[in-house]
């Protein structure tokens, strides 16, 4: 599948289960002006075209690999197996797993040689997913820069405002 040249993020995901929560991270880059390419890839139930996604994704315009998976969750180290470009690993919390334990280690432990960027379990993780994102693609671009610079201040005014509301 041809991907949009513009689009510098690729938002990847196990299962259609996964939508709810990565909707988050599609949401949060949203916010910084970026319609990610998204896509449901299986490192398990479709490995050629996980490994086809990698393989292709530097010269389909990508700049970033946000891979989302649960349970034994082997997506996030496949794709960084394929591509040099930067996976930022989003374990997931899956009914049938182990509470995202599983998910969590099967992304965050990476043999020495091949890294993935392990964010936090779930919606946190997504959201969290999408900022590390952003922070990558705006050192080279001072928009963005600039977007995050008032994304931390907005954070920043919001829990004072709480503070001082007590
Ligand atoms: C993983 O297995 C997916 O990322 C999902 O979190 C989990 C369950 O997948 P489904 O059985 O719901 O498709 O590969």
């Amino acid at each position: 599948m041809a991907l949009e040249k513009t689009a510098p993020v690729a938002v990847v995901m196990g299962s259609d289960s996964d939508m709810d929560v990565m909707q988050g991270c599609i949401d949060q880059l949203g916010s910084f002006g970026i319609k990610p390419v998204v896509r449901i890839i299986s490192a398990h139930r479709t490995p050629k075209i996980a490994a086809e996604f990698a393989e292709n994704a530097a010269q389909n315009g990508l700049k970033v690999i946000i891979a989302a998976a649960g349970m034994a969750a082997h997506l996030a180290g496949a794709l960084a197996a394929k591509t040099i470009l930067p996976i930022i690993g989003v374990p997931l919390i899956s009914g049938a797993g182990l509470g995202g334990m599983d998910a969590l280690l099967s992304t965050v432990q990476m043999p020495p040689g091949v890294p993935v960027a392990t964010m936090a379990l779930g919606k946190t993780g997504a959201k969290n997913a999408a900022i590390f994102a952003v922070q990558i693609l705006a050192l080279s671009d001072e928009k963005l820069r600039e977007k995050l610079a008032e994304f931390k201040a907005a954070q920043e005014k919001n829990v004072i405002e709480k503070d001082t509301a007590l």
